[in-house]
């Protein structure tokens, strides 16, 4: 009863494995006859002699070989979603982490096996063609990675789901390190033509603001008292859903002036002033916030949010009108899901549109609203919690203020009729925050919308219980879980497609719509044909990441060593430290006895640190330092490595977890929401070591506690002991702990750098270790010792990872999506049938 309770109503159809969809007339595509698309595209976009085509230009002509495959299908899909007038899901956010698109697409529309023929028989090298697609970075992390996975997701389950976002011109910035500390550069990805975008300024929506703006100094400012408008303009880009049936959208914003086509301005004379507005007009959307944490400081990224809001609805709105008649069937044909607090204010633009436009009645639009939006949150930690001033409001959206100052009355009289003279709790609960007049736009959301999830069990828990309890006191109804997932085609199919054969060749492929069918691999542990395959798969992997590595980076790892992630934001609750801690121990052991029998290793660390987060730099400092010095030391050559590949992102991440053997996702517990990278790595059949926190409880449930490397305090232990936790204690009571802090303080890393010593003096123990570094060193010590124990003995060691890989199949996001579609959504699919 429980398993058929979770599983999802909306089952994708089984796929198409490798068939090509009838529906396509892609023979042309590979034929390589005169008319042939990849030719006419080789030959004509560029205008170029032969001798002059390089990768970038074949690249062009197979992505826009394979966009004239998809335009019919997501032409047809438009169509059908237009005929059927389903309830269509419209998914706002500020990121969308999308990565590469040429690859994703070719195996969803099942033309892997044609595209290979066909890189075969024109002798085109594929890696150094693919990676000529510059990464999408359209997102800081795990936040705007989900976001692209639900969207594809969506599209596989045919659930009729639009993806609305912001056109960053600049997309999160590129990581290089230097002397071992990060530097940023812009990631200019649109530098040259994006052949997956389609623009569509017909559809572009005017946005009025109650102020106007000037750029000085490089930052935005209000002009108060002068209203101004801009324009929307869309660029579609295509999400293909596993075996090309439905192609859903994804709708990205760019800010415009309206004036700049106003001939009239022109030939009044102000030319340069037109143009001056233009350049104003376009800093809205020029560039993502590369902080996953505090930018609230910043005017303009609070009028990205308003312009992404606007836009998004005032295109929700026009398409439900085009097909319905009554605004009181907006919840029944519209379902708006805000992805954090970023899009929160959807909750007074669909008021004001209830009201001014529609003319509704408060009572009327509050319930259309409430029933239209819903809410998720990410994050915990106070400083990502989103509050904007109320100044900001009264400048720029004096009609929203109001809406918002009506919403909190009213709120603020249920709370008195239910808690009459409870007046710290309607102070608790109202949106606009006493005496600092800042709007929490979290209260905002869950008070406007009829569902508030977490991203985890124990996520959702402490949202409920800690965080917003008096909301959830009052509004117990609204809140629920939604674990978080992955899809399961990039992450598996699509990066690992050795595993992925392996896989198919012993269950068959219907995992790849169905990933609970992975179980079925669960017979095979102790299969030992299957287990060596699934052996060969890793080792496989493992070198060619390790190819892809000299090639790229020249950088030079060893296969036959055990390679150990953490991947991920740096932050200083993910713990890179307490991982850079276990290393320190681990080579201070060889040193005092060189004779110790351990496995070889070698510890990847990757990660972008927010360009105004000083420890989080200084994290990347140090482990940089370690490297270096550990690289430097002849007696642990080939015994010890330790590398941090820079720039992490969705390319990476695809190289790097397939070839992974151990997973670090080792946050003090109760700060991770949820995590998204541990479920990639179980999917690939590394094996985690981690903390009790986010979805890592809930996978290592999955799979049973004794295939996991669990270690550290409780999110309960870590809450009860804040108190009168003291890392000095550690320190005075723990040798291992003293030998390790005792070698990084005496500058043995850092020397002639006596302030990174300094700060981690600062981090770890001066300064309290907020994080808990120490409190959970020893058992992380202990968990690594189990785990290179196991590591000994192969057999027992992948038996291991089929274990998790057969349990990884809850953690597809074919599951999440399906939850949200059921219970949140109330969305069906729409098949849009093959022709
Ligand atoms: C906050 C802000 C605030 C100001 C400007 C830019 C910005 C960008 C992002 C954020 C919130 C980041 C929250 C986030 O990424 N949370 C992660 O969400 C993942 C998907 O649910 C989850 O797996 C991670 O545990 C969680 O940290």
């Amino acid at each position: 009863m429980e398993e058929n309770q979770k599983t999802p109503t909306h089952r994708p159809e089984p796929d198409v494995a490798n068939s090509i969809p009838p529906q396509y007339d892609c023979g042309c595509l590979f034929s390589g006859s005169d008319n042939a698309l990849y030719e006419r595209h080789l030959l004509f976009d560029n205008v170029l002699a032969s001798s002059e085509i390089g990768n970038r230009e074949r690249y062009e002509a197979v992505a826009h070989s394979v966009r004239d495959i998809l335009s019919q299908r997501w032409e047809k899909t438009e169509e059908i979603y237009d005929r059927e007038n389903p309830k269509l899901i419209g998914y706002l956010s500020m990121e969308f982490l999308i990565g590469r698109s040429l690859s994703n697409n070719i195996v969803n529309l099942g033309l892997d096996r044609l595209a290979r023929r066909f890189f075969h028989e024109h002798q085109l090298d594929e890696l150094a063609l693919l990676s000529e697609e510059p990464d999408a970075g359209l997102g800081n992390g795990g936040l705007g990675r989900l976001a692209a996975c639900f969207l594809e997701s969506m599209a596989t389950m045919q659930l009729p789901g639009m993806g609305y976002g912001l056109r960053y011109e600049y997309g999160m910035f590129k990581q290089s390190i230097v002397d071992g500390w990060q530097r940023e550069q812009p990631d200019n990805w649109l530098r040259r033509p994006d052949p997956w975008e389609v623009a569509r300024p017909h559809l572009a929506v005017p946005v009025e603001l109650g102020c106007s703006f000037e750029v000085r100094e490089g930052s935005l400012r209000a002009i108060a008292g002068v209203p101004s408008s801009l324009l929307g303009i869309p660029y579609d880009r295509p999400v293909v859903g596993y075996g090309g049936k439905n192609i859903n959208t994804l709708r990205l914003w760019a800010s415009a002036t309206p004036h700049v086509f106003d001939f009239q301005e022109f030939s009044a004379g102000d030319f340069v002033g037109a143009l001056a507005e233009r350049l104003t007009a376009e800093t809205v959307t020029r560039v993502l916030y590369p902080d996953d944490s505090t930018s609230m400081g910043q005017g303009l990224r609070f009028v990205q949010e308003y312009f992404l809001v606007a836009c998004s609805l005032a295109d929700l709105v026009r398409r439900f009108q085009k097909n319905n008649s009554s605004w009181d069937d907006l919840p029944e044909k519209v379902a708006i899901q805000l992805n954090d607090t970023h899009p929160s204010l959807a909750v007074a633009e669909l008021m004001r549109i209830l009201l001014d436009v529609a003319k509704l009645d408060w009572e009327r639009s509050w319930d259309i609203t409430k029933r239209t939006l819903a809410y998720t949150n990410h994050t915990l930690l106070p400083e990502a919690l989103e509050k904007w001033p109320l100044r900001w409001f009264e400048l720029m959206l004096p009609r929203h203020l109001q809406i918002i100052l009506e919403i909190d009355r009213r709120l603020g009289e249920e709370v008195q009729t239910r808690w009459p003279g409870d007046n710290g709790r309607i102070e608790r609960i109202a949106i606009v925050e006493q005496g600092s007049h800042l709007v929490r736009m979290a209260h905002l959301a869950i008070a406007g919308s009829h569902s508030t999830n977490g991203v985890a069990e124990i996520h959702s828990n402490l949202l409920r219980n800690v965080t917003v309890s008096d909301l959830a006191e009052l509004y117990p109804d609204r809140f629920n879980n939604k674990t978080n997932g992955v899809t399961p085609r990039r992450w598996l199919l699509l990066s690992n497609p050795g595993l992925a054969e392996c896989i198919s060749e012993a269950i068959g492929d219907r995992w790849k719509t169905d990933a609970t069918d992975l179980k079925h691999l669960k017979s095979l542990a102790d299969d030992s044909g299957f287990t060596s395959a699934v052996q060969t798969a890793k080792r496989r992997a493992k070198v060619r990441f390790a190819d892809w590595l000299k090639a790229q980076a020249g950088i030079q790892v060893d296969p036959d060593t055990i390679f150990d992630s953490q991947v991920k934001r740096i932050h200083e609750y993910k713990r890179q430290f307490l991982n850079g801690l276990r290393i320190v121990a681990l080579y201070h052991r060889l040193r005092q006895n060189p004779d110790l029998d351990t496995p070889p290793r070698t510890f990847f660390f990757a990660g972008k640190a927010a360009p105004a987060y000083h420890a989080a730099k200084l994290i990347i400092k140090f482990l940089n330092n370690l490297a270096a010095t550990i690289d430097g030391d002849p007696l642990v050559r080939g015994r010890l490595r330790v590398v941090f590949l820079p720039d992490y992102c969705v390319s990476l991440a695809e190289q790097l977890i397939p070839a992974s053997d151990v997973s670090n996702q080792i946050s003090t517990a109760g700060y991770e929401a949820s995590g998204t990278s541990n479920m990639k790595f179980m999917m690939n059949g590394a094996l985690t070591i981690g903390t009790r926190d986010g979805a890592t409880i809930e996978m290592a449930e999955a799979a049973g506690e004794e295939n996991f490397f669990l270690f550290g305090l409780t999110a309960d232990q870590v809450a009860k002991s804040r108190g009168w936790y003291s890392p000095g204690w550690h320190y005075e009571h723990e040798a291992e702990i003293r030998a390790v802090l005792d070698m990084i303080f005496s500058g043995e890393f850092s020397r002639n750098e006596p302030a990174v010593t300094d700060a981690m003096r600062n981090i770890l123990l001066l300064g309290g270790d907020t994080y808990m570094h120490l409190a959970d060193f020893t058992s992380y010590m202990e968990a690594d010792s189990r785990l290179q124990s196991l590591y000994r003995e192969p057999e027992a060691w992948h038996r291991k990872a089929i274990l998790n890989i057969a349990a990884s199949g809850r953690f597809s996001s074919d599951r999440t999506i399906g939850e949200y579609a059921r219970d949140i959504w109330e969305v069906r699919p729409c098949p849009v049938p093959s022709n």
